[in-house]
């Protein structure tokens, strides 16, 4: 391998770690120990060969450790045969995203989506034989799969469960659907900011319609989507606020919150937020739009989508902006303007 990429990918891999340690301690899970393992050969059974696994089992026994967070996602016999082998409760990364997202929940949409997406983690991972290990942990936490709903409820209960939710989301979907239709027969065109988490979309947001959404250091700080207009001189636009996105992000939030994702379809442009200082920006851009198209979006929206390189006022870089690259400061308001005259050009 050349040796500038292998540099490459040990800060993306070194900044992936610190992303999961970020998000663990957000759940106030405390990291003894962080290591990255190469895997040259995958183990189909655990994922992670037999000598590294017992360095992990001799820590395991000198340390008072009660939790595996492997940060990649495991199939449910993966994680099911690490905790049987390590006899102790592994989680992977879905089950840590998808954690960290019920912990944020505040809409009762947010609440319906993200426990849709528990449960369809949840399904996969039923299995009887592992609530020996449940009475072990003593623990009710959702990670590491099933905790103690695994005990009470059976797939069909699951399952039923889903249908149910899903049902409701439908309602809530069709709602969004019809004032989607209102705002297309009214001409009003939308901007979606999208982005990974913690480039600032909200940040821009609140600047530019004047809104005070919360915005936070803090990873996956929105979770629901908000609209609001912005005067671009004679016509208002829409600008629309979404839910961050991450590496690797779990399938089962993609799917269930499909209704949130369609109002970044149905935008008339994209935005992708970038923090401008962000060593890993290339990869989070990449990531963005690979999540983009693992949704289903229009192919011609990811070509025309604007890039805001945010956070400019953290440097002293002389930025050009271009047609569609622009570089601000949503905190500082340095570069808006000109921002705000390209999009008012952009719906002329
Ligand atoms: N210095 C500086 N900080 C910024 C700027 N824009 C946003 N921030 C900070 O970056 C952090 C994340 O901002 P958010 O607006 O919450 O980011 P987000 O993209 O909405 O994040 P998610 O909702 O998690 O997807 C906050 O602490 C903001 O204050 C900026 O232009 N300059
Ligand atoms: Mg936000």
């Amino acid at each position: 391998m050349h040796p500038k990429l292998r540099d490459e990918r040990r800060t993306y891999s070194k900044e992936m770690l610190d992303e999961i340690y970020n998000l663990a301690n957000n759940l106030n899970i405390e990291i003894s120990l962080k290591k990255i393992i190469q895997i040259n050969n995958k183990n189909s059974s655990t994922l992670i060969g037999k000598g590294n696994l017992e360095e992990i089992k001799s820590y395991i026994k000198l340390h008072s450790v009660n939790l595996l967070i492997i940060n990649t996602n495991l199939s449910p016999s993966q994680q099911r045969n690490l905790e049987i082998y390590l006899n102790l409760k592994v989680t992977d990364r879905a089950g840590i995203i998808i954690e960290i997202f019920s912990k944020r929940a505040k809409s009762n949409e947010g609440k319906m989506q993200v426990e849709l997406a528990e449960l369809i983690y949840r399904k996969s991972r039923l299995v009887r034989a592992w609530t020996h290990l449940e009475r072990q942990r003593g623990g009710t936490s959702f990670i590491g799969g099933p905790g103690e709903l695994q005990i009470e409820l059976d797939r069909r209960h699951i399952q039923q469960k889903i249908l149910n939710i899903k049902s409701r989301l439908r309602k809530v979907g069709s709602r969004r659907k019809n004032q989607r239709k209102s705002r297309i027969n009214k001409n009003f065109k939308t901007f979606a900011l999208v982005g990974y988490t913690n480039a600032g979309k909200t940040k821009l947001f609140n600047s530019l319609t004047k809104k005070k959404q919360s915005s936070r250091n803090r990873l996956f700080e929105t979770l629901d989507t908000k609209i609001s207009r912005l005067y671009l001189g004679q016509k208002y636009v829409g600008i629309i606020d979404t839910v961050g996105f991450i590496n690797n992000i779990p399938t089962q939030l993609i799917e269930s919150f499909h209704a949130t994702l369609e109002e970044i379809h149905s935008a008339d442009f994209v935005i992708n937020v970038v923090d401008v200082n962000d060593i890993n920006a290339k990869n989070k851009i990449k990531t963005t739009k690979s999540i983009l198209r693992e949704t289903g979006i229009d192919e011609n929206k990811i070509t025309n989508m604007i890039t805001v390189f945010n956070k400019i006022d953290l440097n002293n870089v002389n930025y050009k902006c271009s047609n569609n690259r622009f570089y601000l400061s949503a905190l500082t308001g340095k570069g808006i303007s000109n921002f705000k005259d390209s999009l008012k050009n952009k719906i002329n």
